[in-house]
């Protein structure tokens, strides 16, 4: 297995942010990677860095104004009298209004959907990195590795081709993912991080090129609540290849693999030339923000019914937050996958 990661996220620290009316650490820590990357080492992998691909394929995914704005936005901030510490909005546009302001507070409002993806210093440099660490992984596997794992940070499942969220800026996988398409006629993506992959299945909503699978907690009391119900399944050419399997709170591993099952056969009937995983661990049943219940064993449990595909896999990181247990996770999917074959 080939193991790709950047250090540019370190420019990337969100400030602090109220929850209960305390200020907390953002649950989004520069932490998470070195304890991911600690386990790879740990494991006998070597780690590459990313290789720089530009802006061409995330501008194949991406809108060109969200991409300015993100480019743009802290600069402009700096501007403000008084700036606050991070870009973030204070107003967003809802159901009822479609128009784009050109000051960089509404714009804030019109591209980032969630309080929950500050925009710092080393945000833009960051996201890039990001998307090259997952470019990089998706190119390891095009080159004939069986699987290769990008240790992306930030994240990228809940931003949609003009949207940032939920810690989420630009959407590796989904970047990763068109770019294999321009190789291979079909890709599936199976998302395991415990919030539904919101961002990645508008991208691919209308598409039957990339399947898209997601196991999550119920947004109809989890967060991103807006989508990820069972009855979304595509749109035109795309109907029917968008699965969601949403969980109940406090599921634990007996009946998560049993949902993954059908999520597995559904990608086994698509029969895809490649498979892409949105790899979160804030499943885990000790995740500080989590819903479900997954032990460390059922992570190795979950990497070795994925792997039973036997496909080229694509592993890209997603959320957990338990920064203690986030290696011993990592370490038990890998594990299971048949340590990264
Ligand atoms: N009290 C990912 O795992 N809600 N994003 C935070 C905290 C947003 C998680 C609420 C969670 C987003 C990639
Ligand atoms: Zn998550």
């Amino acid at each position: 297995m080939r193991a790709f990661y950047s250090d540019a996220h370190l420019g990337h620290q969100p400030p602090e942010i109220i929850s209960r009316g305390k200020a907390i650490p953002h649950w989004e820590v520069a932490r998470r990677a070195d304890a991911l990357v600690q386990a790879l080492r740990d494991g006998g992998h070597g780690i590459e860095p990313p290789e720089s691909f530009g802006l061409a394929p995330v501008a194949a995914v991406h809108d060109p104004g969200y991409l300015e704005f993100l480019e743009t936005a802290w600069q402009r901030w700096q501007e403000l009298p008084n700036p606050p510490p991070a870009v973030q909005p204070n107003a967003h546009p809802g159901r009822h209004m479609t128009g784009r302001p050109t000051d960089v507070l509404g714009q804030a409002g019109y591209y980032v959907t969630t309080n929950s993806a500050p925009i710092v210093a080393g945000t833009w440099a960051a996201i890039l990195a990001s998307a090259d660490t997952a470019l990089s992984a998706a190119r390891a596997v095009l080159d004939g590795e069986d699987v290769a794992y990008a240790c992306c940070r930030p994240p990228g499942h809940h931003a949609f081709g003009d949207t940032a969220g939920g810690f989420c800026y630009l959407n590796n996988v989904a970047i990763a993912a068109q770019d294999m398409l321009q190789e291979l006629a079909r890709v599936a993506i199976l998302d395991i991080d415990v919030h539904h992959g919101n961002g990645t299945q508008g991208i691919f909503y209308r598409r039957r090129d990339c399947l898209f699978v997601s196991l999550h907690g119920d947004p109809a009391e989890y967060f991103p609540f807006f989508a990820g119900y069972a009855h979304e399944c595509g749109e035109g050419e795309g109907l029917g290849y968008n699965l969601n399997l949403p969980q109940a709170q406090g599921t634990g591993d007996e009946d998560y693999l049993s949902a993954l099952d059908d999520g597995l056969a559904a990608i086994r009937r698509y029969a895809p030339d490649a498979l892409l995983v949105s790899l979160g661990f804030d499943a885990y049943e000790g995740d500080p923000i989590g819903f479900l219940s997954i032990s460390t064993e059922g992570f190795g449990r979950i990497g070795e019914a994925i792997a039973r595909l036997g496909l080229p896999t694509v592993l890209v990181q997603e959320g957990g937050y338990n920064v203690e247990a986030l290696g011993a996770n990592l370490s038990s999917f890998l594990t299971g996958f048949g340590n990264g074959r």
